[in-house]
């Protein structure tokens, strides 16, 4: 055989789970060794929307492992995608459909991680024909690394995590994300904000998505809404949130698949006393 010639050698005895597990515990690792150290900020949409040469390189980091792996897998990462509306649809458009399509956020919640704030994630999924099958998220913070297998379950460090019991919504802790977009999106979630507040226990904002949804697998939000996600954003939380007994749809009720950007997660238990709350707080606002 000549130089040519040569098979690329691929490593065949590694589960797709085990790799998204070696992801990202040595992204979130690497993340972790540079929280500080910072120094060119770039913008992306707006002032707002930010960018680090951290969420890029973790992201390299992350194709390379992968690629070493499967070769001939896809991948769709929050870096390698222009900004913007247009260029999101057409990236998830052109990927959603292959066979096999790894989900990546490098780091979920940039700006708490620029900021010092302790809250942010490494988001990896695998999906199959359009089908989450494999969801991890890594908290170097705390160290926590949170896995969901299609039909296998979710776990923590190896325990079984399981979705709240609240029943009622005066029981309920829930969490949202602020969005950037201040024309639609913005007044829509002040106004289920001042729908929910009343009915709720309280609501926080933490500012990573993915751990939002891996802390309602855990039990430990009883429900989580956000608008104007994209899929790195969510397709590892919700299979774990789905794989330890919860409910996950648009905030219409439609089920989730990679396509959703209005994302409604919880317990079940709740889900449509909450999504009747925030179809009336939306129909309200726009009267
Ligand atoms: P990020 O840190 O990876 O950008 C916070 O409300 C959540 O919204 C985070 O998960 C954050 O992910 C995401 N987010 C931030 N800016 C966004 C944007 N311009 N479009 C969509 N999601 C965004
Ligand atoms: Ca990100």
């Amino acid at each position: 055989m000549n130089e040519n010639e040569k098979i690329p050698y691929v490593v065949s005895s590694k589960s797709y789970t085990a790799v998204a597990i070696n992801c990202a515990a040595k992204a979130g690792e690497w993340i972790e060794s540079k929280l500080g150290t910072v120094k060119q900020l770039s913008t992306k949409t707006s002032a707002q929307d930010i960018v680090t040469e951290v969420d890029k390189g973790a992201e390299q980091m992350i194709r390379k492992l992968i690629l070493t792996h499967f070769p001939d897998h896809a991948i769709l990462g929050e870096e390698g995608v222009a900004p913007g509306t247009e260029a999101y649809a057409k990236a998830l458009d052109d990927a959603k459909d292959e066979e096999y399509l790894w989900i990546i956020d490098p780091v979920d919640g940039t700006t708490n991680y620029v900021h010092g704030f302790p809250f942010y994630s490494v988001s990896i999924a695998l999906a199959h024909h359009g089908e989450v099958i494999v969801g991890v998220i890594y908290d170097p913070s705390r160290d926590e690394l949170f896995v969901a297998e299609k039909g296998k379950g979710a776990y923590v460090h190896g325990n079984p995590t399981y979705v709240s019991k609240e029943e009622q919504l005066s029981d309920s802790l829930l969490a949202t994300g602020f969005p950037l977009d201040s024309t639609v999106n913005l007044p829509l979630n002040m106004a289920e904000l001042q729908a929910l507040l009343p009915k709720v226990r309280n609501v926080r904002a933490g500012g990573s998505a993915a751990l939002h949804l891996a802390y309602v697998a855990a039990g430990r939000l009883s429900g989580y809404w956000e608008h104007g996600l994209s899929v790195w954003d969510v397709a590892a939380g919700a299979l774990l949130v789905q794989e330890s007994g919860g409910k996950v749809t648009d905030t219409e009720g439609r089920p989730y698949d990679l396509s959703v950007r209005h994302l409604a997660a919880t317990n079940g238990l709740i889900h449509q006393r909450f999504l009747d709350t925030l179809k009336d707080a939306g129909e309200a606002s726009v009267r």
